[in-house]
């Protein structure tokens, strides 16, 4: 027998053919003393398998050795396809395995803190049933199972996808990856959300974002950088949005005039990014997340939406909304603009540009002809902030000033204001939330779904 078969590729066309597989005993159903059904799990994907006595090479003691196997051990199967009559009943493949041989390559415990067929019911299927509903603690408790289901495999394949594309994407515009420190002398975007720790005797942090070093590349004549990497933040929060540590997906680069050179990239990346997700290579997951947690796909343009934050608070104030035409965007309001754009133009992504100066970080360049607003940015998917972004100030002096009066401890940062005074480009850039694109692409409730192991103010484990 030459080559294993993956339980996803099993169907029509390998009938009579053997076949080597190897997964998991997802449910095993002793029929008699002769005959037994095993589905067997890959990656989500499940064929049933059927073994029965057949002199010479099924014996007795098989199928009752089979009938003994636990849920969720590890078995290798070989056998032939078949085609049955009628269609199969809780396995995703549609043609079925005679088994001849079938070890177990490793057993589980006979009763597992959760089982795939509680943690993979969706809402609709347990309505009105008496059945079990998987909280999320317990889910995250018992995180290995939970990832097993095929909504964990499908969301974190797509997560894989996402980041496949930022990097193939930037790579292909002439974007160098590069890798910035996590340990740092003080924090990178100000505000109280920083972890703090000793650096052999020296007070440091766990870097709250790669900004300063991945200007600081600009300032190294790398004229445009990417960075996937951890991002630490002391959230004191507990919301469905929020994580300590989450996957920042930065970009930085020189602009020859104006930071809308930044949103192209934003624009170009993400509708090349979500075309990719709505291909066939993706379709499967997608589904499989959809049947769990259903959700309408996203509905996003060919050309990226620009709205003006003033015309947005616009649109909120004649929507009856009290909004400070100077303040940031409560969740509330971002979500109701959200619904509005929608309804307005017809797309869920969506970028609004010209913040207010005071609501952003003290690096953001200001609007040359009005200073109480900024050359920023943030990137919203179905009213949910996905990314933030800027043109930076590029003047020593200026961005000391801008540190000074955001309350930031200019000492902490003092080498990457110098970095500025040996000549600096006009440059801007932003940053992704990778656990963020994820849960909103496929409109899930909860940030903890896409973090495989998530870290937020409660949870340091598993
Ligand atoms: P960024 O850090 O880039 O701004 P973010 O989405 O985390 O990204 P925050 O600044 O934390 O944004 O919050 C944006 C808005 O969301 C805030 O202005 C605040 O009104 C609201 N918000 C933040 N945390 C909470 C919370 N725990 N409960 C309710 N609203 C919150
Ligand atoms: P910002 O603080 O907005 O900007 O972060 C960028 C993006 O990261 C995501 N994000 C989070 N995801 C999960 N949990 C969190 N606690 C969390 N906080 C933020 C969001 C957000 O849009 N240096 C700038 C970026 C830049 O200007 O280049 C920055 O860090 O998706």
């Amino acid at each position: 027998l030459s080559a294993w078969t993956k339980v996803r590729e099993l169907n029509a066309e390998l009938k009579d053919k053997e076949i080597l597989i190897r997964g998991r005993a997802q449910t095993v159903r002793p029929v008699s003393k002769n005959m037994a059904f095993v589905v067997v799990r890959e990656s989500g994907f499940t064929v049933q398998c059927v073994v029965t006595v057949q002199p010479e090479i099924v014996s007795r003691q098989m199928v009752k050795f089979i009938s003994g196997l636990t849920s969720e051990s590890i078995v290798e199967v070989q056998g032939i396809v078949s085609v049955p009559n009628v269609a199969i009943k809780g396995a995703t493949q549609q043609v079925e395995v005679q088994v001849r041989k079938l070890y177990c390559v490793n057993r589980a415990l006979p009763t597992l803190p959760i089982t795939i067929e509680d943690a993979s019911r969706s809402e609709k299927e347990i309505a009105g049933e008496q059945l079990v509903r998987v909280n999320q603690d317990t889910r995250l408790n018992n995180r290995v199972i939970d990832l097993r289901t095929p909504a964990g495999q499908g969301i974190f394949q797509i997560q894989s996808e996402v980041s496949y594309v930022f990097r193939e994407f930037l790579h292909t515009e002439g974007f160098v990856e590069i890798h910035t420190p996590k340990l740092i002398a003080g924090s990178s975007e100000g505000g109280a959300a920083v972890f703090r720790l000793d650096y052999k005797g020296q007070p440091a942090c766990l870097a709250q974002s790669p900004q300063l070093h991945k200007q600081m590349a600009i300032a190294g004549d790398f004229g445009r950088v990417f960075e996937v990497g951890p991002v630490f933040r002391a959230e004191d929060s507990y919301t469905h949005r929020h994580l300590c540590e989450f996957t920042g997906l930065d970009v930085e680069m020189e602009i020859k005039s104006h930071y809308s050179e930044v949103m192209d990239v934003v624009d170009k990346l993400f509708v090349t990014m979500f075309d990719r997700l709505n291909e066939q290579k993706c379709k499967p997951y997608l589904e499989a997340v959809a049947k769990q947690h259903p959700f309408e796909p996203l509905k996003y343009l060919r050309k990226t939406l620009r709205l003006k934050f003033e015309e947005g608070i616009q649109m909120l104030k004649d929507a009856g909304e009290v909004v400070d035409p100077y303040g940031d965007l409560n969740t509330e309001a971002e979500r109701k603009l959200g619904n509005l754009v929608l309804k307005k133009y017809g797309t869920e992504f969506y970028i609004l540009y010209r913040y207010p100066l005071a609501v952003r970080p003290f690096y953001t360049m200001p609007c040359h002809d009005d200073t109480k607003y900024s050359n920023s940015f943030d990137v919203f998917i179905r009213g949910e902030e996905i990314i933030s972004g800027a043109q930076r100030v590029h003047v020593p002096d200026l961005l000391e000033e801008r540190a000074k009066a955001c309350g930031i401890d200019v000492s902490t940062i003092s080498t990457y204001i110098d970095a500025f005074r040996y000549g600096m480009p006009l440059h801007g850039g932003f940053g992704v939330g990778l656990e963020r694109v994820v849960m909103l692409f496929c409109g899930l409730k909860n940030i903890r779904m896409t973090s495989m192991f998530p870290r937020d103010p409660r949870r340091i484990a598993p």
